[in-house]
């Protein structure tokens, strides 16, 4: 489970693939931010994530981000998804 800015804990799931551009930028801003607890499905190299992708999201296109079983499409939604709404320690001192 991942901590939202407003208190709520939600179930993150995030399929992609390694040499995918798009799922770079993505992780890239799941690092930036430190969040942690994604579940990561690999549509390459994992059997069968391909075709639930396809039958949960609607489309065999990645990255693409479950949020409690919701999906959302497009690299850029879900960069902007993810800052306006996970809470980070990202940045703070200790
Ligand atoms: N506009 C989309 C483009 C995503 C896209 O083109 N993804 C490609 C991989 S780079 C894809 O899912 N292709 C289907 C496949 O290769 O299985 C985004 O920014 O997320």
């Amino acid at each position: 489970m991942v901590r939202l800015k407003d208190g709520r804990d939600v179930d993150l799931e995030l399929f992609k693939f390694d040499t995918c551009p798009f799922c770079v930028r993505v992780l890239a801003k799941l690092r930036q931010l430190g969040v942690e607890g994604v579940r990561l499905r690999d549509t390459r190299r994992e059997p069968g994530a391909a075709e639930e992708l396809v039958e949960r999201g609607g489309k065999l296109q990645v990255p693409c981000l479950f949020v409690d079983g919701e999906p959302m499409y497009e690299s850029q939604d879900i960069s902007e998804w993810l800052e306006a709404n996970v809470a980070t320690t990202a940045g703070e001192s200790a």
